[in-house]
């Protein structure tokens, strides 16, 4: 079969489909090769000494591991100088990273969780980057956070990679979901899935159940149901997996089906749950929708929440379309 290379894709889809600008082409391949740097990275582990922490927190409070801050740079300094961008923002960092005055500045805002799964990286299980782009609004001048807090119907393009016994990027622009595995003897994302669908029905759940005291009410009954199995209300046994990285959960749910959850409970009424929305729930929500899949808040589409800071969290319920629907009607219930 005729190898597809993702440089040759992108042209495609700017050439024929008008889908993506010629800045939109260099800021996803720059993105690609970054995260082919940080796959390399990962995969060196001890041997390049980037296992463990890096005794620093970021902004959330969260003591930072070496690999967070080093794919956080090597994101920043790839993307810097291409004059595709306006400016940056990342979950590791406080605030926005605008482009340097020395490079040319472009349309478009990069948001960015540089090393997601960060618990499992010092244990050799899956990890990935996630990435979204919107355009800066017209006429913004000197770049602002506030640039940032559009919904995530705004994205033009989201994707993950993921960093697994194979790694592989992940990417829409809104025209259906591709999938790109990378050669490592080449160095090149070549495309392996064309139209990623998720299964609009499931047997198979994501949830950390560790915290299932802790739940609200549509929560615990959407999972006492699930696990009631083939006697109980839903007539089915159900199985459940939790990787505990995100993109790791969202790529088997892309490929066999299934629901994610990361709801808000009852620990802190101030925190909304633990996933951001600007750098994981958007960003993986326009991947799921694109293929098929739902993703809500448990009140709404997640796309459509109008963020009101850069750094803000949100429940997260997402994956094959009946299942979300079900349980976001508990919410409403
Ligand atoms: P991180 O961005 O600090 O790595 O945190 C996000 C991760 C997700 O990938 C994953 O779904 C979740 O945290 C796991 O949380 P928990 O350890 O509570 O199960
Ligand atoms: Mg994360």
């Amino acid at each position: 079969m005729k190898r597809v290379s993702l440089t040759q894709h992108l042209v495609e889809q700017q050439r024929h489909n008008n889908a993506i600008t010629a800045e939109l082409r260099l800021l996803i391949e720059v993105v690609a090769r970054a995260c082919k740097t940080i796959s390399h990275s990962v995969g060196k582990g001890a041997l390049g000494d980037i296992l463990g922490s890096a005794e620093t927190e970021n902004i959330q409070g969260e003591v930072q591991k070496k690999l967070d801050v080093i794919s956080n740079e090597i994101l920043l300094e790839a993307n810097e100088w291409g004059g595709h961008l306006a400016a940056m923002a990342s979950e590791e960092m406080e605030t926005i990273h605008p482009i340097p005055n020395r490079y040319p500045m472009g349309e478009y805002l990069l948001m960015f969780d540089p090393l997601d799964g960060s618990s499992n990286i010092d244990v050799n299980v899956s990890i990935g980057t996630i990435f979204s782009v919107l355009k800066a609004p017209e006429g913004m001048g000197a770049p602002n956070e506030q640039a940032f807090l559009q919904p995530g119907t705004q994205q033009v393009a989201a994707g993950y990679a993921v960093y697994g016994p194979q790694t592989m990027l992940v990417l829409t622009t809104g025209k259906g979901v591709n999938c790109f595995t990378l050669d490592r003897e080449m160095g090149s994302w070549v495309l392996t899935q064309r139209d990623m669908r998720i299964p609009e029905d499931t047997k198979e759940f994501a949830i950390n159940m560790s915290n299932k005291r802790h739940w609200h009410a549509p929560v615990q009954r959407y999972v006492d149901e699930m696990l009631a199995g083939k006697t109980g209300p839903r007539e089915k046994d159900f199985n459940m997996r939790w990787i505990a990285s995100m993109v790791a959960d969202v790529h088997r749910i892309l490929n066999r089906g299934g629901i994610f959850m990361y709801p808000a409970d009852m620990r802190d009424p101030s925190s909304p749950g633990k996933l951001r929305l600007m750098y994981e729930a958007n960003p993986m929500a326009m991947i799921v929708e694109q293929a098929g899949g739902a993703a809500t808040d448990g009140n709404g589409r997640i796309l459509e929440i109008v963020p009101h800071k850069l750094h803000q969290r949100v429940p997260v319920f997402l994956g094959s379309k009946n299942e979300v629907e079900r349980v976001t009607a508990y919410h409403q219930a």
